[in-house]
């Protein structure tokens, strides 16, 4: 197939990238590289050395005789620049990972805001309206948030994106399919549930073909392509805003830093490990909805954990300390967490589960690359009130 990876320089669009490359697709990369962007704006970079696009194409075909196109586009605000790129490539698939991707950020101010805003939802429509007008047939493969659900414990677990309700008219009940209600605990997640709205219209009046991957918080970092090469390696974000909890944890405590659990630590979520990640978008990409089918949705999850539980873990396996910090966020203290993910394991996925093995892994290069960390970028400094913000903790 001809793949498009929108957002590929990033950190599931990198790997995904190589993972498909290596299946034997053609695939080209279309980046504005905000996410390096970003990191010059917030004075920090990925623990490990990241170089530019460019090179990583020209090293993966050095090793690999295999071609990846990279072009330098901004989705959200070059439209027609977009809509001619997809009339001269004709792709048969387009994965979406364009969209700023961490909640912290777009809590930070309200320019934050206003740019994830921006930058989410146009990039998400102006892709759509694109393929429509070009009338290219391309299945979609968007890249969404298991936060879009909100986390809720009702003791049934969340289904894969859509619930049966039964309401009440004059006539007796009737049954109706609905999206699963949405409650996004942050400006980034809540533009993940606007983009649930797009797909579902443009699905519906346009017979575009949208798989919808509902995605739990990865770890990890490499793939088996990413260690073919050092210059491959993935990126790894450890500070406040960018570092995801578990790979945070990971790096704190490969440098003796205090594990900085927000609240009680008992906030449950889902977690996936990058290497099922670029495997579930391979299996997506097997199994497109037909024209005229609603959006498909898949739970993109493989287990749950407590937050303060793979605190405790990680503290039994390396001796860290583990620090209880006031939260900065506004999210539910406790909760518990169930989810289907039956469709992918039905696809064939063999999930990648939590173990010493693995922790240690990324522990391993924690301490290979620890002179790149700046230790006063570790502490989650933005708060989603200003109360909160002014809150935290700056140096636990
Ligand atoms: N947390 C801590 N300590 C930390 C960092 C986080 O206790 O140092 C807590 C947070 O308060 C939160 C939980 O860990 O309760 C998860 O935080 P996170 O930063 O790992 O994850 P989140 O902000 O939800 O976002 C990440 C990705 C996002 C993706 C999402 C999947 O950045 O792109 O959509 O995970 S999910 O969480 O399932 O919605």
């Amino acid at each position: 197939m001809k793949i498009a990876v929108l957002g590929g320089d990033g950190f599931v669009g990198w790997p995904t990238t190589l993972h498909l490359s290596d299946l034997g697709h053609e695939v080209h990369i279309l980046d504005n590289l905000s996410r390096r962007w970003i990191d010059t704006e917030l004075g920090v970079q990925s623990l490990t050395p990241m170089d530019s696009i460019q090179e990583r194409c020209r090293i993966w075909h050095e090793l690999t005789g295999r071609r990846l196109h990279f072009h330098l586009l901004d989705l959200a605000k070059e439209f027609e620049r977009l809509k001619a790129w997809l009339v001269e490539h004709r792709p048969d698939a387009v994965i979406h990972f364009a969209e700023q991707r961490a909640a912290p950020y777009s809590m930070k101010s309200d320019r934050h805001k206003v740019y994830t805003v921006d930058n989410n939802v146009s990039a998400t429509h102006n892709l759509l309206a694109a393929l429509v007008e070009s009338g290219i047939d391309a299945h979609v493969v968007h890249l969404g948030t298991m936060g879009v659900y909100g986390y809720s414990s009702v003791g049934a677990p969340i289904p894969e994106g859509y619930l049966d309700v039964e309401i009440d008219t004059p006539d007796g009940k009737k049954a109706q399919e609905i999206l699963y209600p949405t409650r996004p605990g942050s400006i980034y997640h809540m533009t993940k549930s606007l983009d649930q709205i797009l797909f579902q219209f443009y699905a519906q009046n346009d017979g575009l073909r949208i798989t919808d991957l509902h995605q739990g918080i990865v770890w990890g970092t490499h793939t088996e392509q990413t260690r073919m090469h050092d210059q491959l390696i993935n990126r790894f974000d450890y500070d406040g805003d960018y570092g995801t909890v578990l790979n945070r944890f990971l790096i704190q405590a490969a440098i003796g830093y205090p594990l900085t659990v927000h609240g009680t630590g008992g906030q449950t979520r889902a977690f996936i490990h990058i290497r099922d990640s670029v495997r579930c978008i391979e299996l997506a990409l097997a199994s497109p909805p037909a024209a005229g089918d609603r959006v498909e949705i898949f739970n993109q999850m493989t287990e749950t954990h407590r937050v303060r539980d793979l605190a405790e873990m990680i503290a039994g396996l390396t001796g860290a300390k583990v620090a209880y910090l006031p939260n900065p966020r506004k999210e539910a203290p406790e909760n518990d967490l169930i989810v289907e993910n039956a469709k992918f394991l039905s696809l064939g996925l063999e999930p990648t589960t939590l173990q010493a093995g693995l922790l240690e892994e990324v522990v391993e290069i924690a301490r290979k690359y620890k002179h790149r960390i700046d230790r006063s970028r570790v502490p989650a400094v933005s708060g989603w009130t200003r109360d909160l913000a002014a809150s935290v903790e700056r140096d636990p």
